[in-house]
């Protein structure tokens, strides 16, 4: 470690420096980041990329009292580094470790937490309402991506802003990409300002001013300051309507610039956006050159950016199977709210080039515009994780359910996400779709079947839904075409009198676990694939209610709402009273860490269902082999 960064403890520390120690010190934070990140994984790419633009806003502002926000928040690092977590930044992401987003448990400094995107702007207006109504002095400053204005929340909140509040500083950090790159209306509007003749002008302005006023008093450099930001003020159509005034673009990583200018900014009196040009992965040629990939990423080679080559993903092998099943039906589109790469669909792009649309980070509006698409007898799949579908819960039941079409819901990331924490774990989702009248909710076991299930979803009605996890598919040889699955039907893999052991997709393992162990004791178990949560086999259980002493369910989601209370449902409106060890997430929200030891801790294991179900079969029966 460098050793400015080491003689940082605080953002006090940092006002210390002078313009030159502090363009030393990006370049450490910067080393520090690659090094760090090379062994636990993150985002490397957008936190390469605000380094100067961090340090400045530490520089002028005086955080907890001023309250920074940043959207999505994966790219704090650099706060984290300069709020007094330098010395624990090397366990970001790791278990026990520094979470790898804002997180308001974390620390006085982190004032609001987040993951998902678009939320910035709307809590820093309420921060800033809040101040005004408490006639407090701070200052908020909101900094978001130029994908996060593809978001719209972010819209709601422009459009809230002027009539608010008098003062609320938001930092547009463009770098032209999302994790992809950025599309859209919003995104080409960025564009030619960007590239608006006079910005060369400018920028070589403010460059001048600022160099020309180095060594001088400080009234003298506050008033030159002033001069050089109002010399950048450049009229942006779109922002000026919403009421706030536009400064920029300026260079994001010229230190003396981005102070100035943000000493300038603090004392207006008026609601402003400053649009600052940062370039993602800086520092680091692999980062610059795959953007995509180093966006976030798991350990790679801090040299050459390498990273090991693993087995076929679910995301993959959801992406194959749909480019196959266009193939097979001209009707089939797929649809991504900015995230092709994350949910498999660059793999599907290249081969339906026409039937692949990315709508940028806009959840609700990419489930409404699969719906239009499908009263016109397009057959959509939304490939969205389960985390982000959360944002699209109406449209999912007031534009698909409601209006009874035929929209396929691909869940990624459902269950444990691990390292990305509470933000981006996919617990909820059978929660909040299995009371939606008429959706058809299934989770695979492995690749085959997921192939299966999607073949089946295309051929529905109506809206059906397939939750599948992060991480490698099991690996499984696969059929030579997939098939239809009879709808609400469960697969019994097993027979059995003294348990019924009930894995939910990826969770199967366990139930196989559970049942070698049960029958190596003596107990007959039963091992059911549910394959459907909605409908569910109600048949089946039945079937398993009238001869089993317990039923066992593992789920990867919390338990309440989730299949295992279906389950309790559907035996209890048929009359039967069988206990159901269900074996799930519970009702908190769970940690980052590895997703082994996450389910360790919390129980979702064969020996914590083990234990509480062997009570159950031990009262009805002795164990066959105990007892002969
Ligand atoms: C609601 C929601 N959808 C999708 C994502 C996944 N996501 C995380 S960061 C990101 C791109 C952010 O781009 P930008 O705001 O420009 O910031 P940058 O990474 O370029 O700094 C996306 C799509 C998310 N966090 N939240």
């Amino acid at each position: 470690m460098g050793a400015l960064l080491e003689s940082i403890q605080s953002p006090a520390d940092l006002k210390r420096l002078n313009y030159a120690q502090m363009a030393a010190l990006a370049e450490e934070i910067r080393e520090f980041l690659i090094q760090t990140l090379s062994k636990t994984g993150g985002h490397l790419g957008p936190n390469l990329g605000v380094v100067e633009l961090t340090l400045a806003m530490h520089y002028v502002f005086n955080t907890p009292i001023d309250k920074f926000l940043f959207d999505v928040s994966h790219q704090v690092y650099t706060h984290k580094i300069l709020t007094g977590r330098r010395e624990r930044f090397e366990t970001i992401r790791q278990p026990g470790g520094l979470n790898g987003f804002m997180l308001r448990t974390e620390c006085e400094h982190d004032c609001y937490g987040a993951g998902h995107a678009g939320t910035a702007l709307s809590a820093a207006l309420g921060m800033a309402v809040a101040r005004d109504m408490a006639g407090g002095t701070e200052n908020v400053v909101a900094v978001a991506g130029d994908a996060a204005f593809t978001n719209g929340i972010s819209f709601e909140a422009l459009n809230n802003i002027a009539e608010q509040t008098k003062r609320l500083i938001v930092v547009l950090n463009d770098n032209e990409w999302s994790i992809d790159r950025n599309v859209g209306a919003i995104a080409r509007y960025f564009h030619r300002i960007v590239t608006n003749e006079h910005y060369q002008h400018l920028h070589d302005f403010s460059r001048r001013v600022v160099q020309k006023i180095g060594g001088q008093t400080a009234v003298k450099v506050i008033r030159r300051a002033e001069e050089a930001a109002k010399g950048m003020l450049w009229p942006s159509m779109l922002f000026e309507e919403f009421g706030l005034d536009y400064y920029g673009p300026i260079d994001g990583h010229n230190l003396p610039v981005l102070i100035e200018t943000f000493k300038f900014l603090k004392n207006i009196d008026h609601p402003v956006l400053l649009h600052v040009l940062t370039q993602k992965g800086r520092g680091f040629q692999p980062a610059l050159d795959l953007q995509k990939k180093f966006h976030g990423l798991g350990p790679y080679d801090p040299e050459t950016g390498k990273t090991a080559s693993g087995q076929q993903t679910w995301s993959e092998a959801f992406a194959t199977t749909l480019s196959d099943l266009a193939n097979q039906d001209s009707r089939v589109v797929a649809i991504t709210a900015a995230m092709p790469n994350g949910t498999g669909l660059d793999l599907f792009r290249p081969h339906h080039p026409k039937r692949y649309f990315d709508v940028g980070i806009a959840e609700e509006h990419a489930v409404i515009f699969a719906a239009g698409m499908a009263t016109r007898g397009f057959r959509p799949v939304c490939a969205i994780y389960s985390t982000f579908l959360q944002r699209a819960f109406d449209p999912v039941v007031h534009d698909v359910a409601l209006q009874k079409l035929p929209v396929l819901f691909c869940m990624d990331r459902a269950g444990l996400s691990g390292d990305d924490g509470p933000t981006h774990h996919g617990l909820f989702d059978i929660a909040y779709l299995r009371g939606i009248p008429d959706m058809v909710l299934m989770a695979p076991t492995d690749e085959d079947e997921l192939a299966d299930m999607m073949k089946t979803a295309l051929s529905l009605p109506g809206p059906s839904a397939i939750r599948y996890p992060r991480g490698p598919v099991p690996g499984v040889t696969r059929k030579p075409a997939a098939e239809i699955l009879p709808v609400g039907k469960a697969c019994v893999l097993a027979d059995g009198s003294d348990v019924a052991i009930l894995g939910l997709g990826h969770m199967m393992p366990l139930a196989l676990d559970l049942a070698a162990r049960l029958e190596s004791e003596g107990y007959s178990a039963a091992v059911i694939n549910p394959r459907f949560i909605k409908p569910l086999d109600v048949e089946t259980l039945g079937h398993f209610a009238r001869r089993v002493a317990a039923f066992v369910t593992f789920e990867d989601h919390v338990r309440m709402g989730g299949f295992g209370s279906a389950v309790l449902e559907g035996l209890e409106e048929m009359g039967y009273s069988v206990p159901v060890v269900r074996i799930g997430w519970p009702d908190q929200f769970i940690e980052h860490g590895k997703v082994d030891a996450l389910r360790q801790k919390y129980g979702l294991t064969v020996a914590a269902a083990y234990s509480q179900v062997v009570p159950l079969l031990s009262r009805r029966q002795r164990p066959k082999l105990v007892a002969s």
